[in-house]
């Protein structure tokens, strides 16, 4: 099968992108994630990867050349001497006809609205046939836990712990692929590598407690157990999505599971989670709320406000900081004197703790012990979880300003495989049970971009709707 290479949206502020070289031939073969070409937009010099294994077959933008976002400048095959079909040269036909059904072709109607959108209709209409094809065979949810009946308690914990870090991790990927493709409205703030602060902290809370997410919201939003469909919906500003389609990626939210909206600016949902801790103890209830936030959040005046009111209020709830080294491209040592972010617990009189944010369990254990001090009325906690973002700060970030040692040392602690190999080792999973995990969070995940390309755009009138109270 021939695939498209585009040039994906990297945020440039406008203007086009300028091929600076190609680091593959013709003919050569590249696995998913080499580097294909190099560009230059006006912010930043970048490199591009493959976002699948196959065969680079044909070069059409060449260095020098200048294109705009969306662009097929290449043509790879999965195999090495197949037959080229140039998917930009396909007839639109095909995309009429794949939309036999209403929900399609709301797509394809908005696909093939002006010239540029009937490029990118071309290049849908490859996914789209894939989707309906999907859809037709039904998905056989398998239920694993129950396959694996007679492990002890612990190996289901951690064996859901798997599943959960392994959804993260499979999905994030998945959009970074689409993403890749252009397939992927607006941006992408990504949490690959971070998974076991999420689900470890997580898997520790109730489902009435209540979370409060950032501008990587993914992983939190899963672990808390919002629905893949809604929040892949959202992420497409589908009407399913689970607000509505007005945040997109970085507003997720799913109430019924006990996640607040997340908040992209940086800090900003410190107090607001005390606020809410608070309203939890005046009302007598024993819900807890717990706020992630990054490093860089750690000097904003709000984390300062927020911790200490916290503290005086002996409000439940948990401060999570996930220390990934950088804010953006800053790394931690610019901006910060102390070592253990968690120290500044003790200016506000609270406990503060740091520990291994690649250990699943370790954040669990450590985790859960906050949150119980919480409930029963003991005051907040601060957690600081040692972890690393795999993928650039956002969309086309590409790492530049960070050691290849360092990047190579972490994905050596990865979380994931840290729990495969203890499954296998020490529980007795066999891999055909981890493989089988990992191939129906793969079909979880392929079932809600399905869904969410197929759900209906949200209505004008729906603007004004959940804005005044
Ligand atoms: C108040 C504020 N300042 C700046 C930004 C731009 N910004 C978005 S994310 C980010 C970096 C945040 O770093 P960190 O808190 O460590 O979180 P991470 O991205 O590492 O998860 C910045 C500077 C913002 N959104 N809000
Ligand atoms: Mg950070």
């Amino acid at each position: 099968m021939t695939h498209s290479i585009i040039i994906p949206d990297l945020g440039a502020t406008g203007g086009d992108v300028k091929i600076v070289e190609w680091l593959v031939r013709e003919g050569q073969h590249v696995d998913a994630g080499d580097t294909l070409f190099v560009v230059e937009t006006d912010k930043a010099t970048e490199e591009i990867p493959a976002f699948r294994a196959g065969y680079l077959r044909r070069v059409l933008a060449h260095a020098d050349e200048e294109r705009l976002p969306g662009d097929v400048v290449g043509l790879m095959t999965d195999t090495s001497d197949e037959a080229i079909v140039d998917p930009t040269a396909a007839s639109v036909e095909p995309v009429a006809a794949v939309a036999a059904t209403t929900s399609v072709s709301r797509v394809v109607r908005r696909l093939t609205a002006s010239p540029r959108a009937r490029h990118l209709a071309r290049q849908h209409n490859l996914d789209l046939a894939n989707v309906k094809a999907a859809s037709a065979s039904a998905i056989q949810v398998r239920d694993v836990v129950a396959a694996l009946e007679g492990q002890p308690v612990a190996a289901d914990w951690l064996i859901a712990a798997f599943r959960r870090m392994v959804l993260i991790r499979r999905y994030e990927e998945h959009l970074y692929q689409l993403f890749l493709q252009g397939l992927v409205p607006g941006t992408l703030h990504q949490c690959q590598g971070q998974e076991a602060v999420a689900v470890g902290v997580c898997s520790s809370l109730r489902r009435d407690d209540m979370i409060f997410s950032t501008h990587r919201p993914v992983g939190h939003l899963l672990a808390k157990g919002a629905s893949l469909n809604a929040i892949t919906a959202e992420i497409w500003g589908k009407a399913t999505g689970c607000v509505g389609g007005k945040g997109g990626q970085m507003h997720l939210a799913d109430f019924s599971v006990g996640a607040m909206v997340s908040n992209a600016i940086v800090g900003a949902n410190i107090p607001i989670a005390t606020g809410c801790a608070m309203a939890f103890k005046l009302q007598g209830l024993d819900r807890v709320a717990v706020s992630f936030f990054g490093d860089g959040a750690c000097n904003i005046g709000a984390f300062h406000e927020g911790l200490n009111l916290a503290a005086v209020q002996d409000a439940p709830v948990v401060f999570v900081c996930e220390n990934n080294l950088y804010a953006a491209s800053t790394h931690i040592s610019v901006t910060t004197r102390i070592s253990n972010l968690a120290d500044r617990a003790a200016a506000y009189g609270m406990r503060g703790y740091t520990a291994d944010g690649m250990d699943v369990e370790a954040v669990s254990a450590l985790a859960a012990a906050a949150i119980e001090r919480a409930r029963l009325g003991k005051g907040p906690t601060l957690l600081e979880y040692r972890t690393y973002r795999y993928r650039g700060h956002s969309r086309g970030d590409p790492c530049g300003y960070r050691a290849d040692e360092e990047q190579r040392s972490w994905l050596a602690r990865d979380p994931i495989e840290r729990v495969r190999i203890r499954l296998n080792q020490d529980f007795g999973v066999t891999e055909e049970n981890l493989g089988t995990i990992e191939q129906e969070c793969q079909r979880e995940i392929e079932a809600a971009v399905e869904f969410a390309l197929a759900s209906p755009e949200p209505t004008a009138e729906s603007c004004l709707e959940h804005v005044f109270a």
